[in-house]
């Protein structure tokens, strides 16, 4: 798997200290036009182009990853132009982001912890709009315990963060290699002194106070270092 050589200094005072090593998380980062816009064209895709499945649905961008290579196809513009600009920040060591998939979530929706393994370069940029949601971090599944051990979601739980509309969080390193991330399928938010990135996220909203969810939009933005740029190949040794 590649490594990540980290943003541009000038976002190293985004990094939630608090978290393990590395998360960014930058709000703002679209404008409220900006999120206008881009909700306009997710929701100008034609319906083919959602797949559904259980607790969201989502769009798929840029081609298909696999382990014998993307067969790369071509990013729209109003895509194209946050994949340029989120690989200008070097999020991704230099190189472009080429793959963006699109999740909408609606009230009670969420993803089950996973990781995103080794068909990426290990990062991920998520742009939210819409609506907030919690995404939670959960150590793996311990080996060390033996078999039979109660490994609960509970029990392997380490923190949160809370993603406003209009952000962009940026996760690396122990954040992408190690732990998982999921969102859990509810209504309302609760904050906890669990959610590391208050200080910067939270607004006027305090410990205790509940969110209730609307429905969110992310457009995840990866690097998929293998890449095939003809069909020529494809089913050929
Ligand atoms: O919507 C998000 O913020 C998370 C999406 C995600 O984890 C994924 O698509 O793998």
């Amino acid at each position: 798997m590649e490594h990540s050589d980290g943003m541009l200094e000038e976002f190293k005072t985004f990094v939630v200290q608090a978290a393990q090593p590395t998360v960014y998380y930058i709000p703002d980062f679209i404008s409220e036009d900006e999120e206008a816009y881009l909700l306009e064209q997710v929701y100008k895709s034609p319906i083919p182009k959602w797949t559904q499945l259980s607790g969201r649905r989502l769009q798929n961008w840029g081609g298909l990853p696999h382990p014998k290579g993307m067969l790369a196809e071509k990013m729209p513009d109003w895509l194209q132009k946050y994949c340029d600009r989120i690989s200008s920040l070097n999020a991704f060591s230099g190189k472009m982001a080429n793959h963006v998939l699109v999740n909408e979530y609606k009230p009670g929706e969420g993803i089950m912890p996973h990781v995103d393994g080794p068909l990426y370069h290990p990062t991920i940029t998520t742009i939210s709009m819409g609506s907030h949601t919690l995404l939670d971090f959960y150590k793996p599944l311990s080996s060390t315990q033996g078999p039979g051990a109660p490994q609960t979601e509970e029990s392997r739980y380490q923190f949160s963060l809370l993603v406003r509309p209009r952000s962009l969080l940026v996760l690396q390193d122990h954040m992408y290699q190690t732990l998982l991330h999921g969102i859990q399928l509810c209504h309302q938010d609760t904050l906890t002194d669990k959610v590391l990135n208050l200080p910067s996220a939270a607004g006027a909203a305090v410990v205790g106070d509940t969110l209730t969810r609307g429905t969110r939009v992310s457009l995840t933005i990866r690097h998929v270092p293998k890449v095939i740029k003809t069909k020529l190949f494809l089913g050929k040794k």
